[in-house]
């Protein structure tokens, strides 16, 4: 997967070639990650990548030029493709509050491109016309406001990342955890046995593989009943997850908690 980045920072998104999954991903070539300064395509002030807004108010707003000339070098470099045939098709996702909401289920399809281009935008935001022209999608890593679309872009590189063949090693098969099966993750535990006085679930100490198995999905239900019940909604759950939500519904009904800390 080739990803281009339009920023103000480059140095800051090529921090992501500098540990952990995605710099090793880069090293084996399953990636690649090229930025561009916006403040390099600037035609007429020199260096002048921001504007007072039309109609008044607070802040600037980034000019639509040095961002289209930004994202249609990009574009073109990027369409040549890893082996310099032409015509390869970029993807351009523009990183805003205003987007659809970033999620595993995007990830996914989003992997599936050969060439991402991310632009970035600071300030209050960029000259709308420049998204009309070229990005083909906005999206939102949630509702809060950043400074900069910077580390969206970077939360977006690597959860894609993530998913291409190769990229964890020996686990691919555990690469989604909590959003595989679209509930959150059970809780883990490792050494030692008890720490500040709470005791790892007993279960988890006996050996029985299908009780651990479970009780773990149990758990995941329980995690997500309590604190993200809008996924409960949208799960597609098992004959025996539905016993076991059953089960945990009653439970809470009747005041017993089915949380793994009851039993401390
Ligand atoms: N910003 N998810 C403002 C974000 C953001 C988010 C990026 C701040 C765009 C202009 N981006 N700039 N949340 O807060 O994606």
């Amino acid at each position: 997967m080739r990803f281009g980045v339009i920023t103000l920072f480059p140095e800051l998104v090529q921090a992501l070639g500098t540990g952990g999954i995605t710099a090793r991903a880069m090293a084996r070539e399953l990636i690649s990650v090229s930025c561009r300064n916006t403040r390099d395509f600037t035609e007429d002030r020199p260096s002048s990548v921001d504007e007072r807004p039309y109609g008044g108010g607070p802040g600037m707003v980034m000019s639509a030029q040095p961002l289209c000339a930004a994202t249609r070098a990009a574009r073109e470099a990027m369409a040549e493709g890893a082996d310099g045939a032409a015509g390869a098709a970029v993807h351009t996702v523009y990183l805003t509050p205003q987007g659809r909401r970033f999620d595993q289920a995007r990830a996914r399809e989003l992997a599936q491109h050969d060439a991402l281009l991310l632009v970035c935008g600071r300030y209050e935001g960029v000259d709308e016309r420049f998204i009309a022209s070229d990005v083909d999608e906005e999206l939102s890593l949630g509702d809060f406001v950043l400074s900069g679309g910077e580390l969206p872009t970077m939360a977006v590189i690597e959860a894609i990342t993530r998913l291409l063949p190769g990229a964890l090693g020996h686990e691919d098969s555990a690469v989604e955890d909590s959003f595989s099966g679209a509930l959150l993750d059970c809780p883990h535990f490792t050494r030692p046995e008890e720490f500040e006085g709470r005791k790892v679930p007993e279960v988890l100490l006996s050996g029985d593989h299908a009780a651990i198995r479970d009780w773990r999905a149990e758990q995941a239900l329980v995690r997500t009943v309590e604190r993200r019940p809008d996924l409960i909604r949208n799960a597609v759950l098992t004959s025996v997850q539905r016993e076991q939500l059953e089960r945990v519904r009653q439970q809470r009904e009747q005041g017993v908690n089915p949380n793994w800390e009851r039993e401390q």
